[in-house]
């Protein structure tokens, strides 16, 4: 354990309290300066800890601070978070487990990042991580199922991701189809499903979740600052990532379980619940192309049912605006 670390223990055994400079010193036999350094470090880590040259310091909180110990000390699954691989910066979370996944890494393997330089969205588009704020993480997953059962797991995803939004105590969201979770009309996070499959079997599955936590809008890029929110802000405080994470882990898991043990139907029933999206009046972009029509249900495949004028119309890709 590195002098960081056994700091770090030490200002979470006082809690609430200030610790002294001079106790800290004293007890791991290194000056004080090494210990301001230290401090500092921490602070920059994310640890929000307040200093005093007459008391000490005290930790106030670690909201914000996302990694390896952090999450291994909240995760309570077997399963996911089996392996954590942590970057504090890389291109996506998504490309890394993609690659970790082809190289034998095991299902359960998670990836996070603090911030990512080419974030992937659907179809080539971007999703912008806010670093030391956002949340961007892809987990390794081997179902062993048909790959036509895959686009069931991006469902399954945002039911999970629904039942940490309920668990917050966030009412006023909704699931909107394919992957977006949005908050009165604005988007709070994404989900990117990728996997390697031949015709008989899915070798793995790629399952990459980005959500604003505690981002400010106003931080946000330009063309994203007016569709997107975090949950910060309709929280009206701030959430621990880590703890967010260890939560969504749990109920993924718990869905996961359900989904190999062959029962969709109940996730199903409750994506749709949480999505609002059954007859409503909707465009479907595929690629060029336009279709208008109402929703008349969700199939088990996760797949719209539209009624068009000129009939009933399967749609299982694009993007979707009500109208
Ligand atoms: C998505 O695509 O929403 C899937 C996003 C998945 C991101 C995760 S992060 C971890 C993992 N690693 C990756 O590289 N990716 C996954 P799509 O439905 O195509 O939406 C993309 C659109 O969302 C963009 O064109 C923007 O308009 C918008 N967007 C980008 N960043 C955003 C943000 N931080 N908040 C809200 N909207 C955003």
């Amino acid at each position: 354990m590195t002098n960081r670390d056994k700091i770090l223990n030490l200002l979470i055994d006082g809690s609430e309290d200030w610790v002294s400079g001079e106790h800290i010193s004293n007890l791991l036999g290194i000056s004080r300066t090494a210990v301001w350094k230290n401090i500092n470090i921490l602070k920059e880590m994310g640890y929000s800890i307040d200093s005093s040259s007459k008391l000490g310091h005290k930790l106030i909180s670690s909201h914000n601070v996302l990694n390896k110990r952090e999450i291994q000390s909240k995760i309570t699954t077997d399963i996911l978070g089996c392996e954590i691989v942590y970057f504090e910066e890389t291109d996506s979370t998504n490309i890394r487990a993609f690659e970790m996944a082809v190289s034998g890494a095991p299902q359960g393997t998670i990836v996070v990042a603090d911030s990512q330089t080419m974030g992937k969205g659907r179809l080539s588009r971007k999703w912008f991580t806010d670093p030391g704020k956002g949340l961007a993480l892809s987990m390794i997953l081997r179902p062993g199922v048909q790959p036509l059962f895959a686009p069931r797991l991006t469902l399954l995803t945002a039911v999970a991701l629904s039942k940490v939004l309920d668990r917050l105590g966030i009412g006023d969201y909704e699931i909107k189809w394919p992957n977006d979770i949005l908050l009165k009309g604005k988007k709070v996070s994404g989900i990117l499903s990728e996997m390697k499959a031949d015709i008989d079997s899915i070798e793995f599955v790629i399952i990459g979740l980005g959500i604003n936590l505690n981002t400010n809008s106003a931080d946000l890029p330009e063309e994203i600052r007016y569709i997107a929110c975090s949950l910060k802000e309709e929280l009206g405080r701030e959430i621990s990532r880590a703890q967010f994470l260890a939560h969504f882990l749990e109920s993924f898991e718990f869905l996961y379980l359900q989904f190999l043990s062959g029962d969709f139907s109940g996730i199903l029933e409750q994506w749709i619940k949480k999505s609002k999206i059954i007859n409503k009046k909707i465009k479907v972009t595929i690629l060029e192309k336009e279709i208008f029509g109402t929703v008349s249900g969700v199939n088990e495949d996760g797949n719209l049912i539209l009624i068009t004028e000129q009939g009933e119309f399967i749609v299982n890709s694009g993007d979707i605006n009500y109208i």
